[in-house]
């Protein structure tokens, strides 16, 4: 190592890399740690739980990274995943940039091998040079040389996670920083909490001026809520802006629940025509990426349309289309800031009851698909029995991956309450079910159930035996319609389609296998049943339902970014 550490006087008291590690991360008020352990990270693990608290530990980093990351999301603290070198790194980092590109506040730390080997490419155990891979996928990439720095290197991530738009940081620890030792009472002092690491972020007042004008001034306004606006842990203040305003909502598939689904401004199932029909849109903690077609198009309908965002990262504003009246700050200040201005002010009742009327006539129009029984079941009528059951569970939280399983359950379910939504986010990614439902579980102690579908749960598979080792209130529904959009994809000569899996894959058996309770279900009946059972038991649990292989649309709801070849197969 470059800089060694000074010498530390015969008869001192010693700490080491391992424990200031510890202290500093107790210090900033983590308690629970997502990781794999191995060379040369396996004290801390140990270490860890010797000092009293938990480390829930994986199967694969990946799935420990993204539990990290919804610890993170839910906590508004970062979430802490602890990783070996090169191989167990790189697992991390996919769910470290996955993190990154969500807003979710999370640190990976991961072991490296020797500096001096890996920097003259000797072939060290493990040998990659971690510090720059990660550095473009994250907020930040620190690398710790001396027992000194620990204390300097966790509070600077710890800061750079929370502050400004949250996101990942990676912590690189060489191996021998671990139990290099120095004075216990210089350790102590080397460590400290930073003072308010999110520090509020007041808007200009003339830019709530200009945005409260707007929204004064609009015929058709509409709140559009993102998981920045769910992050931001201001519900209350949130409520009363929607209230005080009268203005129609609608969430992104995060945001749900920020406001009950139920709530009668909600505009959730009159999507299409609020996107097109309003004149002015508030966005709040959320970006105009893929998910919201870029502010552009026939999404957003013909009439002439002007933007008010509010968000925390300047130069999300004008990132695709012009924002008329940029709100540059957290979304705390920003939301109260305008309520201040906008006193008095009330929406046109009569745009709020058109989009009630619109959306009663969809739900009203959804409504029977959710309770006809067909042959084999469907994502209508599965779903349909999942969501009556869970109105009984207002604080489950919901994880959710697939397509047609994730696409028909947003639609369908409900949600009641602040952040108990964790999908597959701005990247649309399977895989993060388990790990998703292992950090639900041990952040908020509360039920979790996940619905999944089988492709996507087969990502994080294996987690299910730290579901039952841990004993964790999580309940898995694989949505199991034998293989990726359909089950029913004529194969070619000689193989399995490639879009296919075994339909008669028990997962219900593997979950019995790791110490859980396994079932297999046919009917809404059955699954609600299993479902209700599950819950009050709060037990490991995995309910496979048999779902129709024809029932699910290739990519879902979100065909139209589908590629297909212009000229077919040429032999
Ligand atoms: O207003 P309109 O008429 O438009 O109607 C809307 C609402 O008004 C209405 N609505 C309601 N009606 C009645 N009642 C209620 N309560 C109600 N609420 C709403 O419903 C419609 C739809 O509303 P919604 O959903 O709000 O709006 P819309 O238009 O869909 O919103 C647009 C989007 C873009 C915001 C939304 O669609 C969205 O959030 N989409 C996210 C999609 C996504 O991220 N998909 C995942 C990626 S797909 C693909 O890439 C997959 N892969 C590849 C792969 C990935 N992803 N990752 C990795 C690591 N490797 C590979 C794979 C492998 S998916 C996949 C596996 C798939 O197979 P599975 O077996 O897992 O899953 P199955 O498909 O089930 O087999
Ligand atoms: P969604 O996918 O739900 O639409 P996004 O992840 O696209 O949401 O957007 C979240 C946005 O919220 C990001 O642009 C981020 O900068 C912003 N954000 C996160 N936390 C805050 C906060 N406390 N105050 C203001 N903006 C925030
Ligand atoms: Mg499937």
């Amino acid at each position: 190592m470059s800089n060694e550490t000074a010498v530390v006087p015969e008869g001192v008291e010693l700490t080491d890399g391992f424990n200031l590690l510890m202290d500093a991360l107790e210090m900033n008020g983590i308690t629970n740690i997502y990781g794999l352990l191995g060379i040369p990270v396996t004290e801390v693990g140990r270490m860890w739980q010797a000092r009293g608290n938990k480390f829930y530990s994986f199967r694969n980093e990946q799935n420990a990274g993204y539990a990290a990351s919804v610890a993170g999301y839910l906590t508004k603290k970062p979430g802490v995943c602890v990783t070996v070198s090169a191989p167990g790194f790189l697992n991390g980092l996919t769910a470290l940039a996955n993190a990154t590109t969500n807003c979710f506040p999370m640190i990976l730390i991961s072991g490296s091998s020797e500096r001096e080997i890996v920097d003259l490419q000797q072939g060290d155990y493990e040998e990659m040079d971690q510090l720059n891979i990660a550095r473009p996928h994250c907020k930040a990439s620190f690398r710790i040389n001396r027992p000194e720095d620990i204390g300097v290197a966790v509070v600077r991530a710890v800061r750079t996670a929370l502050s400004g738009r949250p996101g990942g940081v990676y912590l690189d620890i060489p191996a021998r920083l671990f139990s290099t030792v120095m004075s216990a009472e210089e350790g102590k002092k080397s460590l400290w909490v930073p003072v308010d690491p999110a520090p509020a972020q007041l808007p200009a007042p003339s830019a709530v001026k200009r945005a409260a004008d707007l929204i004064k001034n609009a015929k058709k306004p509409l709140i559009l809520f993102g998981k920045g606006a769910a992050y931001a842990q201001c519900d209350a203040d949130i409520l009363s802006f929607v209230e005080e305003t009268g203005i129609p909502f609608t969430p992104m598939s995060m945001a749900k629940g920020l406001i009950s689904d139920t709530h009668p401004q909600c505009g959730a199932a009159a999507r299409s025509m609020i996107l097109q029909e309003s004149d002015v849109v508030v966005l709040v903690g959320a970006r105009l990426n893929w998910l919201l077609a870029h502010g552009k198009g026939k999404t957003w309908g013909a009439a002439p349309k002007k933007f008010v965002q509010i968000d925390i990262q300047a130069s999300e504003i004008d990132s695709n289309v012009p924002i008329a009246a940029p709100l540059v700050g957290d979304i705390e200040s920003c939301v109260n800031a305008l309520r201040a201005e906008l006193k008095g002010f009330k929406a046109p009742a009569e745009w709020l009851n058109a989009v009630s009327e619109k959306a009663a006539a969809s739900r009203a129009k959804l409504a029977p698909k959710l309770s006809t029984a067909t042959p084999v079941m469907n994502y209508h009528n599965s779903l349909g029995a999942i969501r009556d059951v869970l109105k009984n569970y207002p604080d489950i939280t919901l994880v959710n991956e697939g397509a047609n399983a994730l696409d028909n359950a947003r639609m369908v379910i409900d949600q009641y309450l602040p952040r108990k939504r964790v999908d597959t986010g701005t990247w649309g990614v399977m895989g993060i079910g388990m790990g998703s439902a292992v950090a639900a579980a041990a952040e908020t102690g509360k039920p979790v159930v996940a619905v999944c579908g089988d492709s996507a749960f087969g990502f994080s598979g294996m987690e299910i035996e730290t579901v039952a080792r841990y004993d964790l209130p999580v309940t898995v529904i694989i949505m199991n319609n034998g293989g990726i959009y359909r089950g029913d994809e004529p194969s070619p000569d000689h193989q399995i389609s490639c879009m296919l899996f075994n339909p008669n894959t028990r997962y219900d058996l593997l979950m019995e296998s790791v110490g859980g309770t396994g079932v297999r279900v046919t009917t809404p009946e059955e699954l609600s049943k299993a479902l209700d059972a599950s819950i009050k038991s709060g037990k490991p649990t995995l309910i496979e339902a048999i779902i129709d292989p024809a029932a699910g649309v290739e990519s879902g709801r979100i065909g139209n970014l589908n590629i297909v070849s212009k000229v077919g197969t040429k032999k």
